[in-house]
Formats: C-alpha cells, sequence, structure tokens
C-alpha cells in the first residue's frame, strides 16, 4: 500500500494575514449545511481544497475522507479481539460475533470499517502480530489494492488482445440457438447471424459473445456436435474479419478448444471452469476466460434459491475458481469474473448482486455482468415480456459500470453503448485529480 510521504501536493505561499479592520461574518452560515457526493479520493480532494486548505492539510484530510468497510472470514477466537484492538488503536473499529466475548464463539467473520489512512497504519501493526493476523493484514492489503485500481488492463488471447478497464466496455450477445429465452431462433441462420454481430460491431460493441446453447433456467442441454454445429459457420465467416474479440459461450470443452482454434479469443463459461478438461482447454489455448457463478445446471439451478448469505456464497465460489484456474496453469491476465445473474437467483438475489457488483473487484479480476432481458427485470417492471425490458437492460447495464463492472453483456448495443457514453463522461469528471500539485498519488485508491 502506498506510504503518506507518496501524496505529492506542491507547496503554496500563504497569503497575507487578514486585516482586522474587516467586518466580522454574520455568526451562522448563510446557506444550509450540505452533505457532500464525493466517492473518490479525487473528488474529496477537489471539495477540501474549496476551504483553501493547506495542501498538505488536503493530503490528510482526504485519507480521512472515505471509509472502506472490509469483510474477512473465518477470524480465530485468539485474532478477532486482537484486530479490534489494533483497529481501536489506529482509531477504526472492527465489528465481530457477540461469542467471542464469552467464547462461545470458535471464530467470527469481522467487518473492519477504517479510512484509506488508518490501514496504512493498522497493516503494519497486523503483520507482526500472530493467529494468522499477519495473512489477514495480505489479504486485506490485496483486496484494498485490486478493488481500488482504476488503471486498463490488457487482456491477451490467443489471436488479440483487448483494454479493460479505461472505459466501461460492451459484449454483445450473438445467440445461434432456437430456443434462447428471447432472441431464440432469429439468428439461426448463420447469415442473420453474421449480418447481426456486424451491425453489433457497427453499434459499438467491443466484443462478441457467440453462443450455440441456451442456458437459460429448464433449457435441454445440446450436444457439443449439435452447438459446434451451430456456431462453426458463423465463427469461421466471423473470425479474422470483426474489428474486435470473439467469445464463446460455452460449457463444453471440445467446443471451447475448435472456437479457440477457428478465431475465439475468450470462453465464457457459465459453469465457472468446474471441469478440468475446461480448464486444461482454457490454459492450453491461451484464451481468456470468464469465470461464471451458477449453483447446479440450467436444468435445475432454479430449484433451491436458499442462500445462506448470497453475495459472501458466490464470491467464495469465484475465488475459489479462479484459484483453480490458476493453478491449472491459466495466466490471471487472462481471467475475468461474472457473478451470474438469473443463474441459480431469485429476481431479488440478481438485483442483489447487481448493486454490489464491485465488491467482486476484490478478487483482483474484471467482473462482467450479464443483466439484458433477464426475468428480474420484469419482476422490478411488474411485466413478464422479455420486450419490454429494453430501458431497464440499459438502466442495468450503467448501473453494473458505475458499480465496478468492465464488461456488460447485452443484446441492445446501440442504446446501452450510448447510455455509457454519459457514465464515462461523468466518471472521467469524477476521477479527474485536485488542482493542487496533480495526483493524490499512483496506486492511490480512486474508484
Ligand atoms: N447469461 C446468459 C448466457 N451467458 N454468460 C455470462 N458470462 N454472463 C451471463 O449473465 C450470461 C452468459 C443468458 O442469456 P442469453 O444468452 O440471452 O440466453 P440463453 O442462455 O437462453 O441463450
Amino acid at each position: 500500500m502506498p506510504s503518506p510521504d507518496r501524496v505529492f501536493f506542491s507547496p503554496r505561499t500563504h497569503p497575507a494575514p487578514v486585516s482586522p479592520a474587516l467586518p466580522t461574518p454574520p455568526a451562522r452560515p448563510r446557506t444550509p449545511a450540505r452533505i457532500l457526493e464525493v466517492e473518490s479520493l479525487n473528488e474529496i480532494a477537489r471539495e477540501v481544497e474549496r476551504t483553501d486548505s493547506d495542501p498538505e492539510g488536503v493530503a490528510i484530510m482526504t485519507r480521512k475522507g472515505r471509509i472502506y468497510p472490509v469483510r474477512l472470514d473465518g477470524i480465530s477466537l485468539k485474532a478477532a479481539p486482537l484486530l479490534k484492538q489494533e483497529a481501536l488503536s489506529v482509531g477504526a473499529d472492527s465489528a465481530h460475533a457477540r461469542g467471542i466475548a464469552d467464547h462461545s464463539a470458535a471464530s467470527s467473520t469481522v467487518i473492519l470499517l477504517a479510512t484509506w489512512g488508518q490501514y496504512q497504519r493498522l497493516l503494519p501493526k497486523l503483520r507482526r502480530q500472530p493467529f494468522r493476523l499477519a495473512e489477514a493484514a495480505e489479504a486485506i492489503d490485496r483486496a484494498l489494492r485490486a478493488y481500488v485500481r482504476t488503471a486498463p488492463r490488457t487482456v491477451r488471447g490467443p489471436h488479440r488482445s483487448f483494454e479493460l478497464g479505461e472505459r466501461p466496455r460492451v459484449m454483445g450477445v450473438l445467440n445461434v440457438t432456437p430456443d434462447s429465452f428471447s432472441d431464440g431462433g432469429a439468428y439461426l441462420d448463420p447469415k442473420a447471424a453474421v449480418a447481426h454481430a456486424e451491425e453489433m460491431v457497427a453499434e459499438g460493441a467491443d466484443m462478441i459473445d457467440l453462443g450455440g446453447e441456451s442456458t437459460r433456467p429448464g433449457a435441454q442441454p445440446v450436444s457439443p456436435e449439435a452447438e459446434w454445429s451451430r456456431i462453426a459457420p458463423v465463427l469461421s465467416a466471423l473470425s479474422g474479419r470483426l474489428p474486435v474479440p470473439i467469445s464463446v459461450d460455452t460449457r463444453h470443452a471440445e467446443v471451447a478448444a475448435k472456437a479457440v482454434d477457428a478465431g475465439a479469443d475468450v470462453v465464457n463459461d457459465v459453469e465457472g471452469l468446474r471441469s478440468e478438461e475446461m480448464r486444461r482447454t482454457v490454459a492450453e489455448s491461451e484464451a481468456a476466460v470468464v469465470v461464471m457463478h451458477m449453483r447446479g445446471d440450467p436444468t435445475t439451478m432454479q430449484n433451491d434459491l436458499r442462500y445462506s448469505d448470497l453475495r459472501a456464497e458466490v464470491f467464495a465460489y469465484l475465488s475459489t475458481a479462479t484459484e483453480r484456474a490458476l493453478a491449472g496453469g491459466i495466466a490471471p491476465d487472462r481471467i475475468l469474473v461474472d457473478p451470474g445473474l438469473g443463474f441459480g437467483k431469485s429476481a431479488e438475489q440478481s438485483l442483489e448482486l447487481l448493486t454490489h457488483v464491485g465488491e467482486f473487484r476484490s478478487l483482483g479480476y474484471p467482473v462482467v455482468v450479464g443483466a439484458s432481458r433477464k426475468s428480474f427485470l420484469g419482476w422490478a417492471l411488474g411485466d413478464t415480456d422479455p420486450a419490454h425490458r429494453s430501458e431497464a437492460g440499459v438502466a442495468a447495464a450503467v448501473l453494473a459500470a458505475e458499480r465496478g463492472a468492465a464488461l456488460v453483456r447485452v443484446h441492445e448495443v446501440a442504446p446501452t453503448v450510448r447510455a455509457l457514453a454519459l457514465l464515462r463522461a461523468a466518471q472521467k469528471l469524477s476521477r479527474a485529480p485536485p488542482s493542487g500539485g496533480g495526483e493524490l498519488a499512483s496506486g492511490e485508491p480512486d474508484p
């Protein structure tokens, strides 16, 4: 984590003292108090600057302007009180189970509540402590750095590379299926599919996601042979001709292998690399991969929607799946994660994941979100017709990108691209550095 001395603000000359002859300002402020909408540290710094605070003061105050709540699981009975004590010693705090005090709990989930500056003082203290608190310090450090990262990253596929993070990117859906829930049959003819891909690229799609099997709830599984026969002609017509990378939406390793051979750069696996064969295929082909969360499979996934803690479970699943991917030889800069809206989730659960999607950035991988036309949008609209979900789908894409998704998977590319242009402009404004001497520091938080 950057040290406080990396915060640069240029020194300023102080103005002459205020003359005592000036009239005394009114005792009460002339305007009501205003709660500031300041999210990023640069935004906080710019506001503090407006008080004409000393540049050094701007840096110090800014670090106090935002709390980052961090959740840790499985903190032991011995470690939890020590963690709280150290947190309190830097002016922060941590919450843990009641049972830690009377020793009725062997371990606890802990929520740390600290500012960036407090973490900088806390982490070195934790690194010196026993009971695996040094390990916890590393986990906190890694998560904070990953969460606040705004720098773009290049994802390298076997055929071409693409940039994520510099602006929200759009993945256009191309379903070559008879039974997809919203566009089944529309692009089964390869000519129609190719024309639709070209249309989406002309509308601003940054990637095309080609799928030959519907994974909607209750969909009938398709054999790898049938799936490949649907996508092969489309892929061979598009590959090398499209100016954007192609992703193949498949659960089958043999389809993934053939598709990457035929020009795909990304394997979009809704089964989250559960299959060892798929992990091997992705590693060997050097494809990028979207690791998605789904409980069970499309035929069973909506049968049991009980989670003891939805986001914690999805987060743990993606953490394990990405660790397995790394262990299987997939390079970290080729991994993307997706919470899988609608895959074994109720409408409320999909909405919860959508509105907290930025949390998954703590894993250190770009986040993909597919909300387009899904039934939770219909639930929010009080309307079951998928044809009426366009506007809500665009809103969901903007919400996802605003909350930290790097890539949104959508059917309607043109309106999404136009809506995201506004978000991009707003993000540029919000992330602009303070005027008093440049950046807070490289690597500083500025989500
Ligand atoms: N959703 C669908 C399919 N693939 N892949 C990722 N990474 N994330 C998603 O949310 C996702 C996905 C379902 O949408 P669609 O392709 O339109 O429907 P169908 O599965 O019926 O073809």
